[in-house]
């Protein structure tokens, strides 16, 4: 496996090196933030900003995880083990976050228990199985001879159903919101789209080759990091920007405190 071209380039070294670094502090200071604010929301909008403080906190964890392993991996240049690298850290740390990006996104529009628990108790099944579908495929683990390729279009079953669900049934709930809250909801559902399809992309950017390519390696990561960003701690912050605009709308204590005019 550890022929020349195994070996990342020094630019390219640093180039995942960085992405990873910025990955983990964006993760870090991001929950920090949205733990410590907390408060400046009502509380019945609490639980989504506590869950997006969750969700940047796990992959605060295994951004750690992942830049350890990829400086052991690839220590100094010289000695590296591609193999030695896990793309599993990323798939549990969806496993986990994916649910609850899904859980905050309900929790901020404040819907009836009814109407939530219909929307989440198809959207976080099908969350769980796009990402153990897609696990085989990009690891490029051999089960039953099925293809990278095969693994990544069943993982695309479940995502598609999962962006119509969330486009058709959550639209339906959006009527009930205020003009600037279904502002900002469609300003979210966009981010959704457009950061959610870079996985897939990336996918298949990294797929090409069977063994080890450092283009696809480099590809693969940078990627799926800035991706992760935009997903996990953007949206975490817009969702935190929606709690605190139905907050203010919802009491006018909280709008005077909160907000100057
Ligand atoms: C895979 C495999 C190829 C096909 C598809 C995929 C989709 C992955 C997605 C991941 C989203 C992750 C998020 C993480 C943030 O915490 C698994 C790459 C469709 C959509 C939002």
């Amino acid at each position: 496996m550890n022929t020349l071209s195994a070996t990342l380039s020094n630019g390219q070294f640093n180039l995942v090196y960085n992405i990873l670094s910025l990955g983990l502090a964006s993760m870090l200071f991001t929950s920090i933030f949205l733990f410590v604010g907390r408060d400046r929301v009502l509380p019945r909008y609490r639980m989504a900003v506590m869950v997006s403080g969750t969700v940047t906190a796990i992959a605060t964890y295994h951004y750690f995880r992942m830049f350890d392993n990829f400086n052991h991996a690839f220590a100094g240049m010289t000695e590296n083990n591609p193999d030695a690298y896990n793309v599993g850290y990323r798939y549990v740390d969806w496993l986990l976050t994916v649910p609850l990006l899904l859980v905050e996104l309900v929790a901020v529009l404040a819907l009836a228990r009814a109407a939530q628990s219909s929307i989440l108790n198809r959207l976080v099944p099908a969350a769980a199985a796009m990402i153990v579908l897609g696990y085989p495929g990009d690891a490029k683990l051999d089960i039953m001879g099925i293809a990278p390729s095969v693994w990544g279009l069943l993982s695309t079953i479940p995502f598609l159903y999962i962006l119509y669900v969330l486009f058709i049934e959550l639209g339906k709930s959006l009527t009930k919101q205020s003009e600037a809250v279904q502002r900002k909801v469609k300003l979210l559902r966009l981010l959704l789209i457009a950061t959610w399809g870079v996985y897939p992309i990336t996918f298949i950017l990294a797929m090409g080759s069977t063994g080890f390519n450092a283009d696809q390696f480099v590809a693969r990561e940078v990627g799926y990091s800035i991706a992760d960003v935009l997903a996990k701690c953007l949206f975490g912050l817009v969702i935190f920007s929606i709690a605190r605009i139905k907050s203010a709308e919802e009491s006018a204590d909280f709008a005077k405190t909160e907000f100057k005019d």
